[in-house]
């Protein structure tokens, strides 16, 4: 044992789509997190943990805060914004293409009342020309006095260590909150309905993706494969005959990749079911969203 052994909780906001899944899945090595090219694709807290010989450092994976229009809507925003609460820091992720606007000040304003290092990322510089980043800095280092402005590219992985570097230099002395082979606090089952979840999203367009919620109803491990069982909830009878496509291709394309990832997630054999089934305006159905587990935190 190291004679000062460190540990924090992280909390990584922004806007929906900023790429805060996709940077805490490059800090980890591997994917805890979907991601996906529309907004909205994280829909509750995911911890993510990381863990060194000298510290542990567990990411709190967070919903976009957005407009929200549905209940859906309301749980993921509260579920970020009050993911700030308890945790030792947080990283504010800004969108180098988008910049600061309307969420960032709401995030802003939660973060403040909280009185904990506010580590500001600037996300996606391999998309902007980089003469605008150094004036980008400039604007955005008066909004708040931050622990440290880090520009980054999660998706190539320029700058993230740096802002790993800097996330440990602010930890502090602390416990080992979770055993040190966790990687996340979700169940396999969450693990697996997310990984359908990403497919679909990745897969369909326009409101399809966003309508749809995936509950795992079985799953039998006898060793060796892993029997999963899945139900995939749409709004409307015609967007389950897009989910199912002609002849059962789109859900057999779902199907497969969502496989292919549960695999590797598990290390070994999965055997998938999927079945569609219509549960209109879900969204604010309080009974189908507690089913779900979106469940408000007392
Ligand atoms: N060009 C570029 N794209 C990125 C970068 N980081 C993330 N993306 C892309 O941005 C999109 C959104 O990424 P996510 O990680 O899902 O974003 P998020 O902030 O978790 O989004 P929500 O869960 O919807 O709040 C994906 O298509 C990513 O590949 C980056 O550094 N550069
Ligand atoms: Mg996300």
């Amino acid at each position: 044992m190291s004679e000062s052994f460190k540990s924090a909780f992280v909390a990584v906001v922004g806007r929906p789509n900023a790429g805060k899944s996709t940077v805490i899945n490059r800090i980890m090595g591997e994917k805890i997190s979907i991601v996906s090219k529309k907004p909205q694709t994280t829909r509750g807290k995911i911890l993510a943990i990381l863990n060194e010989k000298d510290c542990q450092i567990v990411f709190v994976d967070t919903p976009g805060v957005h407009r929200a229009r549905t209940k859906l809507g309301d749980y993921m925003n509260e579920a970020a914004l009050r993911s700030a609460c308890g945790v030792d820091m947080a990283v504010l992720m800004i969108d180098a293409e988008k910049g600061f606007g309307t969420p960032e000040e709401r995030i802003l304003k939660e973060l403040q009342k909280e009185d904990i290092p506010v580590i500001l990322a600037i996300n996606k510089v391999d998309a902007v020309n980089k003469e605008d980043i150094l004036p980008l800095i400039a604007e955005l280092s008066e909004k708040m006095d931050f622990a440290a402005i880090v520009p980054i590219s999660a998706l190539h992985g320029d700058g993230v260590d740096l802002l790993l570097s800097e996330i440990k230099n602010l930890a502090e002395e602390g416990p080992m909150f979770y055993p040190e082979d966790a990687v996340t606090d979700k169940t396999e089952r969450e693990i697996a309905s997310e990984i359908i979840r990403e497919k679909i999203l990745r897969l369909m367009q326009q409101e399809i993706p966003h309508g749809t919620a995936v509950e795992v109803f079985e799953m039998k491990d006898d060793g060796k494969t892993l029997k999963i069982g899945a139900n995939i909830f749409c709004e409307k009878a015609s967007h389950k005959s897009i989910i199912i496509g002609k002849g059962g291709a789109m859900l057999k394309k779902v199907g497969t990749y969502a496989r292919e990832d549960m695999e590797k997630f598990f290390g070994k054999k999965v055997y998938l079911s999927l079945w569609v089934k219509v549960k209109s305006d879900w969204r604010n159905d309080n009974f189908m969203l507690k089913n779900l587990g979106f469940t408000k935190e007392e």
